[in-house]
């Protein structure tokens, strides 16, 4: 009997994630999501373990700030130059690992520092960034920088992968300002940015954006079965992470949200918010934003610089607006405050 995906996934207790929603909306107290049997209850049971990158974490951290203090000038060490712009150079390495994409489902993840997606990288335009690139994986890998480069540093062309036990160092200007990507560029491509070797590359305009709260959202998927067909779909790699831990944001501040389609396999994915529009700025690489909207679709490897401003306390509801991939794991919650100031 051949399985379809979606029975496939039913007998491990994760379809069909969207449910867990529909109680929860209305300004309730979170709660972890109880393991219900009714027919339209449906949700996660469980959470994740601690042995990984939390997604809550990932949302907010950008050259290594979410390492510890001790810790961070191992991966991350910036030096101003003359000129006013900084030298920003980072130690990153491949390895294999296993990581849960939903409670007690393991994928065998190929990482960029044990972590999918890898390291968020954060500059400003003019800036240098140096990349001293370590592949302690079993397989051949690069760093492709989206972004103006020389084609020795580009990471995609023949003689440029760098083998197992071996680095190479990468170096160029940050140029455009906007928001990037970087990925492993070995073939076969598909495979080597699926299995999760690929992260958020932000450069910020040399006078800034205005102040935001500041979040970044990669929209991943996973093919559990390798049949080139994804079964489980989130935002930052764990299903429904942001539906048992809502992002929390505050009614009246500005909010800023870099997206990023890294999904592969399905030729596009797409973010719908609840209850609200949204300013775009696609690729980032304007400040005037192209469009306002409700929905944004992104193929794959683009990207787009999200604006918006809560009115209104209480949840609101994201999520892919292509159904299936929202009723298997792409889909979240933003939990708005009041605060006072
Ligand atoms: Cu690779």
């Amino acid at each position: 009997m051949t399985l379809s995906r979606r029975t496939w996934l039913q007998s491990l207790g994760v379809s069909s994630l969207i449910g867990a929603a529909v109680g929860r909306l209305g300004g309730q107290t979170p709660q972890s999501l109880p393991a219900s049997h009714d027919n339209h209850s449906m949700g996660l049971v469980g959470r994740i373990g601690s042995g990984q990158m939390s997604p809550s974490r990932y949302l907010r951290a950008w050259n290594f700030s979410d390492a510890e203090p001790a810790q961070r000038p191992k991966y991350y060490r910036e030096t101003p130059r003359p000129d006013g712009t900084m030298l920003r150079e980072y130690e990153i390495f491949a390895v294999d690992k296993e990581i849960e994409i939903a409670p007690g489902l393991f994928f065998p993840a190929w990482t960029y520092n044990g972590q999918v997606p890898g390291p968020t990288i954060r500059a400003t335009e003019g800036d240098r960034v140096r990349i001293t690139f370590q592949n302690a994986g079993s397989h051949p890998h690069t760093m492709h920088f989206h972004g103006w480069h020389p084609p020795e540093m580009d990471g995609a062309l023949h003689g440029q992968e760098v083998q197992p036990g071996k680095s190479f160092v990468y170096e160029f200007n940050a140029d455009p300002f906007g928001l990037h990507l970087y990925h492993c560029h070995t073939v076969p491509l598909k495979r080597h940015i699926h299995k999760g070797l690929y992260g958020a590359f932000i450069i910020d305009p040399r006078g800034g954006r205005p102040p935001a709260d500041e979040f970044v959202m990669v929209m991943n998927a996973f093919d559990t079965n390798f049949d080139a067909d994804n079964e489980v779909y989130a935002v930052n790699t764990v299903a429904n992470a942001y539906m048992q831990d809502p992002i929390q944001v505050t009614v009246g501040r500005p909010v800023r949200i870099y997206l990023i389609n890294v999904t592969e396999f399905d030729l596009v994915n797409s973010l719908h918010l609840h209850g609200m529009f949204f300013d775009v700025f696609r690729t980032g690489t304007s400040m005037t934003p192209s469009e306002r909207t409700d929905t944004l679709m992104l193929c794959q490897g683009e990207r787009a610089i999200i604006e918006t401003t809560f009115r209104y306390p209480g949840d609101f509801m994201f999520h892919a607006h292509q159904s299936e991939f929202a009723e298997l794991g792409w889909m979240g919650l933003f939990r708005a405050v009041k605060r006072d100031s």
